[in-house]
C-alpha cells in the first residue's frame, strides 16, 4: 500500500487530494496544525481512515517527526498562507509559511530519507501568482516571473527551492504551477466562493448585496477536483519536472458575476453588487491564462469541468448549504 503525506490537508486541495489518494489505495497521512483544529472532523469525514499528525510548516522538528512516522512514498506540500490579500497584512508570516515552509519540508525529507533521497517523491504547490505582471500570454513553464504580492514572492522562493533541491540532491521534486481552481470547498475569502455564496443568499432573501474590489481582473478558473489529479500524475512520471496546470480560458470578475447571477435567474446584477476600496489590492495581477499543453501531452491530463459548469456547481452547493443552515424551506425569489 503506497503511503502519502499531505500538508494543508484541511484546505480545499488537501480534501480533494486525500479523497483521490484513498480511492487509489493509498494510506493517507495529513499534517494538522494548532490545538483542537476545528477542521479535523471534516477531514475525517471526507477521507476515511486518514491518519492525522500534529505539525506546522514553521516548525522543522514537527515536520521531521511527521516524515519519520509516516515514511511516505509521496509528499504533497499544499500547506500555505494561500490568500493573496492577507499576504500584505501578514507578510512575514506568509514568508515563513508559504516560502520558508517549503525549505523546512524539503530539509525534513532530505534529513529523513538518508542516502536514498529520491525514495520520497515531493510535490510543491506553486502558483500562477508567480507570473504576476505578465510578460507573455498565455503563461507557460518558461514564462518569466514577476510576482505582485508577498504571497507571489514567497511562492517563487518555494518554486526555485524545489528546482534547486532536485538539481542539488537528486530529489524527485516536482512543482505544479497551478492556475486558480475552485469548488464548493473553496474558502469564502476567495472571490468565486464569496460571489456564489453571496448570490445564493441574495436569491434566498438572506442578504441584500455583495461588496467586492476590482471587477476587471481576469483569471483562468478550473475545478479543484481535476487539478489534484494532475498533482498525482506528476509524481507517477519516470523523472521529476515542472508543469503548468490550467484550462487555457480566462474570465473577468464581471463574467463570474454574470454566470453566478444567471444561475438564480437574475440577468441584471448591478443593483446587488457594491465596490469598496477595502477589497482592492496594493498591486494587482490583471490577467492570467495558462497554457496547459505540457501537462496535457506528458501527463495525459485535461480539465473536465467548464467555467459555466463550475459556477453552476458552486451556486447550487451554496443554495443547498444556505437552505440547510436556515433550517427552513427557502425558495429562490
Ligand atoms: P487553502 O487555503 O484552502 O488551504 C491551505 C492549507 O494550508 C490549510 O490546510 C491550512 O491549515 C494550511 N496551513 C496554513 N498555515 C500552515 C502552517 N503554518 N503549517 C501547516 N499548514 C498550514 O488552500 P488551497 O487548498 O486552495 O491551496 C493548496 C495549496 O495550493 C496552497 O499552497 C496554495 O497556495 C496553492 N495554490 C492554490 C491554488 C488555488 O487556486 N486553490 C492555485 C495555485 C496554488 P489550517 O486549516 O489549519 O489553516
Ligand atoms: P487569487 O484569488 O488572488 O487569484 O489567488 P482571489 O479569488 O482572492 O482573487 C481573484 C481576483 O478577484 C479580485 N477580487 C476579489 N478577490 C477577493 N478575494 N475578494 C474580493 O472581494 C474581490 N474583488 C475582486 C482580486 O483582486 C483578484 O484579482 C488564488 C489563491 O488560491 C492563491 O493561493 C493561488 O495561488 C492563486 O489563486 C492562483
Amino acid at each position: 500500500m503506497p503511503r502519502a503525506l499531505i500538508t494543508g490537508i484541511t484546505g480545499q486541495d488537501g480534501l480533494y487530494l486525500g479523497e483521490l489518494l484513498t480511492t487509489k489505495g493509498y494510506e493517507v497521512f495529513g499534517l494538522v496544525r494548532g490545538q483542537s483544529n476545528p477542521k479535523v472532523a471534516t477531514v475525517e469525514r471526507i477521507i476515511p481512515g486518514v491518519e492525522l499528525l500534529e505539525g506546522d510548516l514553521t516548525d522543522l522538528s514537527s515536520l521531521i517527526s511527521a516524515v519519520e512516522i509516516s515514511q511516505p512514498d509521496e509528499v504533497y506540500n499544499l500547506g500555505a498562507i494561500s490568500f493573496v490579500g492577507l499576504s500584505w497584512k501578514q507578510a512575514e508570516l506568509t514568508g515563513e509559511t508559504t516560502g520558508m515552509g517549503v525549505l523546512r519540508i524539503l530539509e525534513a525529507l532530505r534529513i529523513t530519507a538518508g542516502a536514498d533521497v529520491s525514495r520520497m517523491r515531493f510535490y510543491q504547490a506553486s502558483s500562477s501568482e508567480m507570473f504576476g505582471k505578465v510578460r507573455e500570454t498565455p503563461q507557460r513553464e518558461t514564462t518569466p516571473f514577476h510576482p505582485r504580492s508577498p504571497y507571489g514572492v514567497a511562492k517563487c522562493f518555494g518554486h526555485y527551492l524545489t528546482v534547486n533541491y532536485r538539481e542539488s540532491y537528486g530529489m524527485f521534486a516536482c512543482s505544479g504551477m497551478l492556475f486558480n481552481h475552485e469548488s464548493p470547498r473553496r474558502g469564502i475569502e476567495f472571490v468565486t466562493r464569496k460571489v456564489t455564496k453571496g448570490v445564493a443568499r441574495i436569491a434566498l432573501g438572506l442578504q441584500d448585496s455583495i461588496t467586492l474590489g476590482n471587477l476587471e481582473s481576469r483569471r483562468d478558473w478550473g475545478f479543484a477536483g481535476d487539478y489534484v489529479e494532475a498533482m498525482w500524475r506528476m509524481l507517477q512520471q519516470d523523472s521529476p519536472d515542472d508543469y503548468v496546470v490550467a484550462t487555457g480560458e480566462t474570465h473577468s470578475i464581471r463574467e463570474l458575476l454574470d454566470a453566478s447571477f444567471a444561475r438564480v435567474g437574475i440577468a441584471d446584477w448591478t443593483p446587488y453588487v457594491k465596490q469598496d476600496p477595502r477589497f482592492f489590492r496594493p498591486a494587482e495581477v490583471d490577467l492570467l491564462v495558462g497554457d496547459p499543453s505540457k501537462a496535457m501531452g506528458q501527463l495525459g491530463w485535461k480539465p473536465t469541468v467548464t467555467f459555466t459548469d463550475l459556477v453552476d456547481m458552486m451556486v447550487d452547493a451554496d443554495l443547498a448549504v444556505e437552505r440547510e443552515t436556515a433550517g427552513q424551506a427557502l425558495t429562490v425569489r
